[in-house]
């Protein structure tokens, strides 16, 4: 039995009064919030940041305990609980809570000092609990990792994830809580949707200690039994919504709705804490609009690998060898290195060409099984812990299946690199569940997601030894088939070894004024084939590689739209792909051109890449076809054009 203090038990108790009425002062003031969960897990948030290891001066403090708050929307507690503590100043807190501009947002941030992980979509927390867990090991930095959830929460498929990576990868630094209020939304879990949490937690291999969640000293003597555990232990706090004011307790309703000013004035009385909700108002009035200066430089890598040597392909081969090479190399070159590089993959290693690092680094491998929102998020949170963390998938399980997760990062300023294969209709006889044609469209949706799509493999090779040394979160996207080198005319290869990666450069391949067409992917090959076709017939076209499709250079921007008419190839979405993004800088730069998209316009079929090529229009035939009659379609009314001005 570990006993606490008495001394510590009388403040304890003493902080649960106060957090509760800043829960229902803020919440109040603002005029919405979530203050019955935020009561629920109050005393034991109080009692997690009495027993943790941090210090409220030095908020980043590499060997600090993790908090992650799953549950995001019990943001009153967590502000009540973290303010107290000296954190920040509670009262700025309560009366900017929800206000515009305020850090102190409805759901918590991870800008707010003591906030460790954005939250708010529901089940992702213990994922990213996975990936901090993880981190400690790997940079040998013992800390422990808490997440606390919500108990309708526990509906969430994702957790399941992660609960069996935590088993799996005995991840006995991380330690769950479950806010057993036994309440959600609309009414009692177990008619919304019975689930025997208990069980599920067991069976899947973790410890379970039931504790009454309001009882400071057991919640107590429960951390302390998670100290030496074998086995991530999980901690179902049994509690009462809208715990200690009377009449809110055990009524679902107070899961989102707050109190009048009348019945705060009860509850505070209630809990005998003075009413000063008029001097908050004042200062909730004072608080003006500040554009929120997002700081993902804070949050960012400061990688300093060592890039090796250029290997230079000069027979075919996949993109996806080149990348499977160069992260190999670089994992043998940065052995030693203080920063570790990590790889997680999901049951696809031999597709995805992650194997030579699972060999060399076996530590640093993380096999995801079939989960890949536990691997999204998982990958995110370890890669805010100073590692260069790489995530490799198919297309569509890296982008489409997570999408959300991957938004989630995106919100945290993570530092993840995905790396997916098989994008496009280049993805073999898997048919159309299996054909990422929409990876642009998703990832432009994500503000600081950028994208690298190479055109061969030396520029897979360039790119990824680039890579290794950026902070931020990149997609680079690559098919699946050999896939032709590219040359320049005088048939030395382009992104040969003097070709170093600049992220957002567009590439000349060729030269020509008759037309431009704008590639990004794999078709690349086939549309050099179908312009040389053409030039062999006397028109010459310009042809523009787009490796960054979303961070195209402005001046390399400008040799494009200067041609009167221009076409976009690729095997992407043609209703979100390059050739919508090229549309949309057409307007932005008043080019009044021909804009031709060429793209895929329905979910494909099964097929070989070629006859898919084929069958999409994009085979170099049909490239060729189109681009010429176009070009003479452009130079008949050009020619009308001089007819009736003569
Ligand atoms: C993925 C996701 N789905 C739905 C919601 C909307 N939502 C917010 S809180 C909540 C109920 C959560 O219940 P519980 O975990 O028991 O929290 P408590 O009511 O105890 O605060 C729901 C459905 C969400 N935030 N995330």
């Amino acid at each position: 039995m570990h006993n606490m203090e008495k001394e510590l038990l009388s403040e304890l108790h003493n902080r649960g009064k106060i957090a509760r009425a800043a829960i229902l002062t803020m919440t109040t003031l603002a005029g919405c919030g979530h203050p019955g969960g935020s009561m629920s897990s109050i005393d034991v948030l109080n009692v997690l940041y009495s027993y943790i290891k941090h210090d409220p001066k030095n908020p980043n403090w590499d060997e600090r305990d993790r908090v992650i708050v799953s549950n995001g929307h019990i943001s009153p507690g967590v502000y009540s609980a973290l303010g107290l503590l000296g954190y920040f100043e509670l009262d700025t807190a309560i009366a900017q809570y929800r206000k515009l501009g305020s850090i102190f947002e409805g759901h918590i941030e991870r800008f707010v000092p003591g906030v460790e992980w954005t939250t708010g979509n529901l089940g992702q927390g213990l994922s990213a609990g996975c990936g901090m867990a993880l981190a400690s090991r790997i940079k040998h930095i013992p800390y422990q990792v808490y997440v606390l959830m919500g108990d309708g929460e526990q509906q969430k498929g994702m957790i399941s994830e992660a609960r069996r990576f935590a088993v799996k990868y005995k991840l006995n630094n991380l330690v769950a809580i479950i806010d057993y209020n036994r309440l959600q939304i609309n009414g009692v879990i177990s008619k919304v949707m019975p689930q025997n949490i208990r069980h599920n937690w067991e069976s899947d291999g973790w410890k379970v200690l039931e504790v009454n969640g309001h009882d400071l000293s057991m919640i107590h003597s429960a951390l302390c039994e998670t100290a030496n555990s074998e086995v991530p232990i999980l901690i179902l706090a049994h509690t009462v919504m809208g715990k200690g004011v009377p009449f809110m307790e055990n009524l679902e309703k107070y899961h989102g709705s707050t109190l009048s000013e009348a019945q705060l004035d009860e509850a505070l009385k209630h809990l005998e804490v003075p009413n000063i909700i008029d001097e908050y108002k004042k200062m909730r009035d004072d608080f003006i609009y500040l554009p929120k200066t997002d700081k993902p430089n804070e949050f960012s890598l400061k990688p300093d690998f060592d890039p090796g040597a250029a290997f230079i392909y000069d027979k075919e081969t996949d993109n996806r060898s080149a990348w499977g090479n160069a992260i190999g190399d670089l994992a043998k070159l940065n052995k030693d290195v203080k920063m570790p590089l990590a790889m997680v993959d999901c049951d696809l290693m031999v597709s995805v060409k992650t194997g030579e690092f699972a060999s060399l680094c076996p530590d640093r491998f993380f096999q995801s099984g079939i989960m890949e929102n536990n691997a999204a998020v998982l990958s995110g949170a370890l890669s805010t812990c100073g590692i260069q963390t790489f995530w490799a998938d198919f297309g569509v399980f890296g982008t489409a299946e997570v999408y959300n997760n991957q938004r989630l990062n995106d919100i945290n300023h993570t530092n993840l690199k995905v790396v997916v294969t098989h994008v496009g209709i280049d993805v073999g006889e898997d048919g159309r569940t299996h054909q990422c044609i929409d990876y642009i469209g998703l990832m432009r949706n994500l503000y600081g997601f950028r994208v690298i799509v190479p055109a061969d493999p030396n520029q897979t090779d360039r790119a990824i030894r680039w890579l290794v040394n950026q902070p931020g979160n990149y997609l680079v996207a690559m098919g699946r088939s050999k896939i032709p080198l590219i040359y320049k005319e005088g048939k030395n290869l382009y992104y040969g070894a003097d070709y170093c990666f600049e992220y957002g450069k567009i590439d000349t391949l060729r030269e020509g004024k008759d037309a431009c067409v704008v590639v990004c992917g794999t078709p690349v090959g086939r549309a050099i084939k179908a312009i040389e076709k053409l030039q062999q017939e006397g028109f010459f076209v310009h042809l523009a590689y787009v490796s960054c499709p979303l961070g195209m250079r402005e001046n390399d921007l400008s040799q494009i739209l200067k041609h009167d008419l221009i076409f976009s190839v690729e095997d992407h979405n043609v209703n979100s792909g390059l050739g919508t993004i090229l549309a949309d800088k057409m307007v932005e730069h008043s080019c009044h051109s021909r804009l031709v998209k060429i793209g895929i316009q329905n979910y494909p079929i099964s097929g070989t890449s070629e006859d898919l090529y084929r069958i999409s229009k994009m085979d170099t035939n049909s490239l060729y076809e189109r681009f010429k009659q176009e070009i003479l379609a452009k130079e008949l009314v050009r020619a009308n054009g001089k007819k009736e001005k003569n």
